[in-house]
């Protein structure tokens, strides 16, 4: 073995050492789990937690990965059980320091399951809820193959997923192999940690045949590391035949039944059932090495899955899955046993443990010793993955505005689509913007863009299509992504597009679009992809009960709460096209800022951003008032912050009427409009403030109130608030094309009466201006609330 870098380690990996560095990943993936139980008093009786047997089940497959395989640039995706093997491979790789090591699930230390955000050691992708961060490299992939198509070659990454064989069972893997846009990805390789258990069981049956065939029916390269070589060389023996047939159709019920047997008790339980002929073999071997030989699976067996990844490896036009035979709690006293998923070693067997790892108490933590074969590895393994700083990212430079002029009636989602065009005729910005949608492109309006920049194929496709209104033009220089229906497979490649900045160099601007109410189909891949840190834009459109025929399985109505609630997502709906016009730049700047990383500006905010859009035209003038009394300066100001007073009653008000504020977002604002008009006639000074996010008034509310909490100071109206609402005491009535209660905590905001009108029931069939009257959102039931807010001071 050289202790240089070399492009291939794999070829020249010594085995004997590599075994012996797994046995110290084993030790220090086992130890930490213990001692967050053991050693930490957390002072609150809550069980610590943290999984042994799952760690160990790929000690194997990740030593083989990281001290054999991987290049500097591959990524890897770790099953999120796993996390404490990560962190000892980068402990032994040294990039994480010894400190770390106790504090696995404690405040500021390391996270129970892998997380980009906050683990201190370089996890590519965050893991957790189990099939999303599996599927996340397959939509890395797809980005590099779109990266380099756009931008040049990026030295050549792997993109790597470690699961379960239970993430199997989640649909979300089958909807992204599934999906073309992934397909033809030969960088990509799945290792499944065929390991028979879950959580609560050993799986039933055999499955891996099924799945086998799945993966092959959508292209896949599918190998399987089953068999270790001892009993290779068994099988090629005289009944080496019977044997192999014996095990193989075994179900898993009965192979997992013999772990955890005295070795004379294996030969009898392996046996039960069996031909002669296999228990003639049997015969031939002592107990304790016919117990050693029928659990002696490939996915312990250093040198079967480097074999395998290389064959993987030839696979170029295709991706691989490698079905990796394992034992869950490899190595330790619950190896097998049906309960281990979240069992812990006692104290004596971590003990025992370590003393066959030839460690103390004293040396316990200690790194690979660096004068031995095994160190000086570790050490040339650490320089060859060790990762080359990118050049830094150039700043995409977005204007303020497109310019959008919208003179007569247009809808949101209208508006949308012209401000894309407009921006894919910037130069500074066009390169950059990449549009994503799931089988939805032309319904969300998308298809200006598509007609000028194209869609994405790795190949140039001939176009069949005459049709003068939508040219589906496919090439390796298309800018629009298309996926099949699938909503998660959206949320996670629109992750993975804002994630490219660091896992491909290259910051994008990624712009998606979904119906409305599917963005809660997609919703665990979009918290997934947020949670990992990502930066996109996202416009759920159409929106709400205004999709008046399409019925209730099509109007959305928790949507806005999920966007004001989730973090990492700034949510906006705005009612007017040029007000749009700002917020989509504002948050591509913010996004653009954000993706340059540490050669930005300093971003808006952090995160993503969901626009909440309709397809209703509405009168575009109103705002234009609104522009001409507030001029463009103050006007974008406020529309940025949250809100902006549509209608200023202060002139009433200061003559002496009664004052109401109507506060409302997107769509009824004609409603509301029509209703402030009513009750202007009535004597009463309504004021209209349209609520363009009420994500970010919502949170300037916050910050106050949590500033008072924390200083214990009487916390006052915030900034974003006031100014734009009337002075103290005027109730307030809210009104939106969605549940009421996203924008009820205004009358709280404020400290006022508030009436909060909104749609709380599922939708139906009808026009407009039934579903309104169904939702108290026509003018008439605004103006009632007004009046009975103002009976409520
Ligand atoms: C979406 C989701 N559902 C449920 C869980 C809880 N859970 C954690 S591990 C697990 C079983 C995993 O089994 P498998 O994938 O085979 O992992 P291993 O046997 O290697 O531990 C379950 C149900 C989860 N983490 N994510
Ligand atoms: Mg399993």
């Amino acid at each position: 073995m050289s202790g240089g870098c070399h492009d291939r380690l794999a070829g020249e990996a010594d085995l004997g050492v590599l075994a012996e560095i797994q046995q110290r990943v084993l030790w220090l993936a086992t130890r930490m789990v213990d001692a967050a139980n053991h050693d930490r008093d957390t002072g609150d009786g809550v069980k610590v937690g943290g999984h042994q047997a799952s760690s160990a089940s790929l000690v194997t497959a990740m030593t083989a990965l990281y001290f054999a395989y991987l290049d500097a640039p591959d990524r890897v995706s770790v099953k999120p059980h796993a996390s404490p093997v990560f962190h000892a491979i980068q402990y032994l790789l040294g990039n994480l320091d010894r400190a770390y090591l106790p504090g696995l699930r404690a405040f500021g230390g390391l996270q129970a399951y892998p997380s980009r955000t906050k683990d201190p050691d370089g996890v590519d992708f965050s893991t957790g809820s189990v099939g999303l961060g599996a599927a996340a490299p397959l939509f890395a992939a797809a980005t590099r193959r779109y990266v380099d198509a756009h931008f040049g070659a990026r030295p050549r990454s792997r993109y790597v997923a470690l699961l379960g064989d239970a993430e199997l069972d989640e649909g979300n893997i089958w909807e992204a192999i599934a999906d073309p846009a992934t397909a033809g990805l030969g960088d990509v390789l799945w290792i499944v940690d065929v390991n028979r258990q879950s959580l609560d069981r050993v799986v039933p049956g055999v499955r891996i045949a099924q799945w086998g065939q799945q993966f092959a029916a959508a292209g896949w390269h599918v190998t399987e590391a089953k068999y270790g070589r001892r009993l290779q060389a068994a099988f090629a023996q005289p009944g080496g035949a019977g044997l192999r047939d014996w095990i193989d159709q075994m179900p898993n019920e009965h192979y997992q039944s013999l772990f955890g047997l005295d070795p004379a008790d294996v030969r009898a339980r392996f046996c039960d059932g069996a031909p002669a002929a296999v228990a003639q073999f049997c015969a031939g071997l002592a107990d304790d090495d016919l117990a050693g030989l029928v659990t002696d699976l490939a996915g312990h067996d250093l040198g079967a899955l480097l074999a395998a990844f290389a064959e993987c490896d030839e696979a170029k036009d295709r991706p691989s899955v490698i079905f990796a035979y394992t034992i869950k709690g490899w190595g330790l006293p619950m190896a097998g046993h049906p309960r281990n998923h979240s069992a812990l070693l006692s104290t004596a067997q971590v003990d025992r443990l370590r003393e066959q790892a030839g460690l103390t108490p004293g040396t316990e933590w200690d790194r690979l010793e660096p004068g031995t074969p095994a160190g000086q590895w570790a050490a040339a393994r650490r320089e060859h993955l060790t990762r080359r700083p990118a050049a830094p990212a150039p700043v995409v430079a977005v204007p303020d505005s497109a310019g959008l002029r919208a003179a007569r009636p247009t809808s949101t989602q209208e508006a949308f689509g012209r401000i894309l065009v407009e921006l894919s005729r910037a130069e500074s910005v066009a390169p950059y913007l990449v549009t994503t949608a799931p089988d939805v492109a032309t319904s969300t309006n998308l298809a200006g863009f598509i007609n000028r920049m194209g869609v994405f194929s790795p190949d140039a496709r001939r176009a069949w299509s005459q049709d003068p209104v939508l040219k589906w033009a496919e090439g390796p220089s298309g800018q629009h992504i298309e996926l099949g229906i699938s909503e998660m497979n959206l949320f996670l490649l629109l992750g993975q597009l804002g994630l490219s900045w660091d896992l491909s160099g290259q910051p994008l601007l990624p712009v998606g679009t979904v119906y409305d109410p599917f963005v809660l189909r997609g919703l665990d891949a979009f918290i997934y992809s947020v949670y990992s840190g990502a930066r996109f834009v996202v416009a759920g459109t159409p929106s709400g009960v205004t999709l008046a025929p399409e019925g209730g399985a099509h109007q959305s109505t928790i949507t806005a709460s999920v966007g004001l609630e989730l973090p990492n997502v700034t949510f906006i709906e705005p009612a007017y096209a040029a007000a749009l016009d700002w917020l989509l730049c504002g948050a591509l700047q913010s996004v653009a800022a954000a993706n340059a990383g540490a050669s930005g500006p300093a971003p808006a905010e952090a995160g993503s951003y969901y626009f909440r859009l309709t397809t209703r035209s509405i009168d575009q003038q109103p705002f234009q008032a609104a522009r001409d009394r507030l001029g463009d300066a103050i006007l974008r100001r406020q529309v940025l912050a949250g809100a902006y007073r549509l209608v200023d009653a202060s002139a009433a008000a200061q003559a002496g009427a009664p004052e109401v504020c109507l506060a409302a977002s997107g769509a009824v604002l004609p409603e509301v409009l029509v209703a402030a008009a009513e009750l202007a006639d009535e004597g009463i000074a309504a004021a209209v403030v349209d609520v363009t996010s009420a994500d970010r008034l919502y949170r300037a509310w916050q910050r106050t109130l949590r500033q008072g909490v924390r200083t214990a100071t009487a916390p006052s109206v915030p900034g974003a608030l006031r100014g734009v609402f009337p002075a103290a005491g005027v109730p307030v009535v809210t009104a939106h094309d969605a549940a009421s209660h996203t924008l009820s905590w205004l009358g709280s905001a404020l400290g006022v009466p508030a009436v909060s009108l909104g749609v709380d029931s599922f939708g139906q069939s009808g026009s407009v201006a039934d579903l309104y009257r169904a939702n108290d959102l026509d003018s008439g039931s605004i103006v009632n609330a007004a009046l009975a807010a103002l009976s409520l001071r």
